[in-house]
């Protein structure tokens, strides 16, 4: 290599000289001093992250790739106020394995990175499902000892892959009808309900650390599909299957937060399992007037506390953080506006709300 390639060697090795050690005291002194005002203390009490921290809860966002990689307005309200990420749709099945044995970490793996490097846990989301699965998996017409096969080496691997760096999994996602019957999917039609527990046991074989969370909407009040989870739930923790938590999605409508929902959660937290709520947001029909967004600031308020004012709550997410990107307006016609934040990225009164329902002294 030319000299050039090594610049000023000169002053280099002056620096890198060992300091006297009454000048190396007064300089550690001196940082010991200084750190401390710099520390953003004052603003982190009073972000959403800030309440959740200081209650030990998790306050999360579900995260798409596309904001994630290319908004940067996004990524610095998402790692101001969110303690904990989920992935929106990148560690679905027909993201991670869209051909069989042939995995595609690149965005689940950008998700965990940067939750890492913004001091985030992350929610997994999720090993079994009906929905999102990949044609060669719908249609490969396969036995049910293949299938068995196939979903151990699925939840092996991946739950492998992150062991220690995913603090909850959605093992089972949405397996029951709205009457409180197992949903017809390719997992029950084709394995029946054991696929339940032993997806639950190979999760936890996986990633002994990682809580393990059945999960799903419209249980959020006491109804007939809440009342069949609180059955399986029981019936699995009898049989000693690592069941950790349940997760209630609360995809609400403007002021319809079921009043049934805390006495709800609590008697799944009375069996000792975790309870957080994992895809809050709350749909309003458009344009939304200035009294539907107040009552959404409150129904965000009544949201949270009905988990946090639960014992073993474990915390909060919403489904996503801004307008710009909700699923709602393209699945629901004519609502939208579910999130904290507007288009813009300015805190809406459900902000507010939540943020209120998240702070213990609110
Ligand atoms: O539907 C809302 C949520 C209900 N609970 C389970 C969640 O996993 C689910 O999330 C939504 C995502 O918010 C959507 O973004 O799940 C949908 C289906 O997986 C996601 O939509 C899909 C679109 O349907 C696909 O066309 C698209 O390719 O997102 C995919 C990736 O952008």
């Amino acid at each position: 290599m030319p000299h050039t390639s090594r610049p000023r060697p000169h002053r280099r090795r002056r620096v890198l000289r060992p300091l006297p050690l009454a000048v190396a005291g007064a300089l550690i002194a001196t940082v010991a001093v200084t750190l401390p005002q710099l520390t953003p203390d004052a603003s982190a009490a009073t972000t959403l992250r800030g309440f959740a921290d200081a209650r030990g809860v998790r306050v999360g966002a579900a995260v798409g790739d596309t904001p994630l990689t290319s908004d940067s307005s996004y990524t610095t309200v998402l790692d101001r106020e969110f303690n904990s990420v989920t992935a929106e749709n990148a560690m679905k099945w027909d993201a991670l394995e869209p051909s069989r044995g042939s995995y595609n970490w690149a965005a689940a793996d950008r998700l965990v990175n940067h939750a890492a490097s913004h001091d985030q846990g992350v929610r997994g989301h999720t090993l079994v499902w009906y929905s999102q699965l990949p044609s060669w998996l719908k249609n490969g017409n396969f036995s049910a000892s293949q299938l068995n096969t196939i979903l151990k080496n699925h939840i092996d691997t991946t739950v492998g892959r992150y062991k220690g760096r995913i603090y909850a999994w959605d093992v089972i996602n949405e397996t029951f009808d709205e009457d409180g019957s197992m949903r017809s999917s390719l997992w029950q039609d084709k394995l029946g309900t054991g696929y339940i527990a032993n997806a639950l046991r190979w999760a936890h074989a996986a990633d002994p650390a990682a809580k393990l969370y059945i999960n799903d909407y419209n249980i959020e009040a006491d109804n007939a599909k809440s009342d069949a989870l609180y059955a399986l739930a029981k019936q699995l923790l009898a049989q000693g299957v690592p069941l950790h938590g349940i997760g209630f999605q609360s995809h609400f409508v403007v002021g319809q937060v079921p009043s049934s929902m805390k006495a709800n959660l609590k008697r799944f937290s009375d069996l000792g399992l975790e309870v957080s709520v994992t895809e809050l947001d709350i749909r309003i029909p458009l344009p939304a007037s200035t009294a539907e967004l107040a009552q959404q600031s409150t129904d965000y308020k009544t949201a949270s506390e009905n988990c946090l004012g639960v014992p073993r709550c474990a915390g909060v997410t919403v489904w996503g953080l801004t307008d710009k990107y909700s699923w709602v307006p393209g699945t629901f016609s004519g609502y939208g506006a579910a999130l904290p934040y507007n288009e813009s990225y300015a805190a809406k009164p459900a902000y507010t709300g939540l943020s209120n329902g998240l702070n213990p002294n609110a």
